[in-house]
């Protein structure tokens, strides 16, 4: 079971590798998008279509609605994704990739354009509502850039340096050094090929995970501060005050939430983090479990999405009234996952 065609054929389907060549060979101009607030899977499956397309001999466009973080601009192909005014009304064809839900694409998804051209969908989040004309949504992967390696063999296209180096990025990101309770055999086979290909684990390393700003880790310090534990869930709470005080910008303070799962005296860990989106204030909730528990089914709830280990949803009203009431969702959760009323999802099935 370790050979990359047995790990393709385990995750695609003869009959969805077929339904993705028909989708895909006829189409020439190809717009390619993935979800807000950019990460590395988003961007790094983006690039990684748009090398895959460009092999075939298409003409990607790849869009994103919020701007991607510099720290992937070592990606190739990295400043030719353009932002909402860069996508137009006509295309053969539109992928989404890594995103769970239409509202998740943002801007440059119109649907009074673009609801007549086929969509298609491919995402490994179990919460996937599939929204496309074709949905490829498998949950057994890490990332979405394990599908593309997968997706690259069926369609003949190499793994070019350039290709690998896109989709390392986000097999790296997605599962925080190959750490997280998904990564099996089959994903350390895929990052083998990505690094036989000319990508390097460390660089991405060092790029992504183990980078983080000045203000970021002030921001840490003054939110660890205020972190409350009771019923095995551990939380902490960032206020748009809190950002201000350090200096922190946008993505600054990312993955507290990782960290706060560290705790030996929790099953569950919580960020709640004030934002303004499009002028509005909301609250970023985000969520991890560690293996044997399961916090999508609450961010699914609350209007989000995600993995049986990390999930999320966004949502408005004021922090300390949001973060009480979801952090009470969570509690019992919790209580209903360890006393084994609701088996976790994903734990048996890709265990
Ligand atoms: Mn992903």
């Amino acid at each position: 079971m370790t050979q990359s065609s047995t790990a393709g054929a385990l995750y695609l389907s003869p009959e969805m590798e077929s339904a993705l060549r028909s989708a895909i060979a006829p189409a020439q101009n190809i717009l390619c998008v993935s979800h807000v607030s950019p990460d590395g899977d988003a961007i790094g499956s983006l690039l990684g279509m748009g090398w895959i397309l460009r092999h075939l001999g298409k003409q990607p466009t790849l869009a994103l609605a919020d701007k991607p973080a510099a720290d992937f601009d070592y990606i190739p192909g990295f400043r030719e994704i353009v932002g909402t005014s860069g996508v137009a009304d006509d295309y053969d064809l539109i992928i989404c990739l890594d995103a769970s839900s239409p509202d998740r694409m943002g801007a440059v998804y119109r649907p009074a354009a673009h609801s007549q051209i086929p969509l298609l969908v491919i995402d490994h989040h179990i919460t996937n509502t599939n929204f496309g004309s074709l949905n490829w949504v498998e949950p057994g992967c890490a990332a979405v850039c394990q599908m593309l390696v997968y997706l690259a063999d069926a369609l003949g296209a190499p793994l070019s340096a350039d290709l690998c180096v896109a989709l390392l990025t986000g097999l790296i990101t997605d599962t925080l050094c190959l750490r997280t309770s998904n990564t099996n055999a089959h994903v350390l086979q895929a990052a083998m090929r990505l690094t036989e290909g000319g990508a390097q684990i460390q660089e991405i390393v060092a790029r992504t995970l183990q980078s983080r700003t000045y203000a970021g880790l002030r921001l840490w310090g003054s939110v660890l501060a205020h972190a409350t534990v009771q019923k095995r869930v551990i939380w902490a709470t960032i206020s748009l005050a809190q950002r201000k005080q350090v200096g922190a910008q946008e993505g600054d303070g990312e993955g507290l939430a990782g960290l706060l799962a560290s705790a030996k005296e929790a099953d569950i860990a919580a960020t709640f983090s004030e934002r303004v989106q499009s002028g509005a204030r909301v609250v970023e909730c985000s969520f991890r479990a560690k293996p044997g528990f399961d916090v999508s089914g609450v961010a699914l709830a609350f209007g989000g999405g995600g993995h049986p280990p990390a999930a999320g949803c966004t949502l408005t009203g004021p922090l300390d009234a949001i973060s009480a009431q979801v952090v009470a969702a969570l509690q019992e959760a919790h209580q209903m996952q360890a006393s084994g009323q609701v088996q976790p999802v994903g734990v048996a099935a890709h265990g």
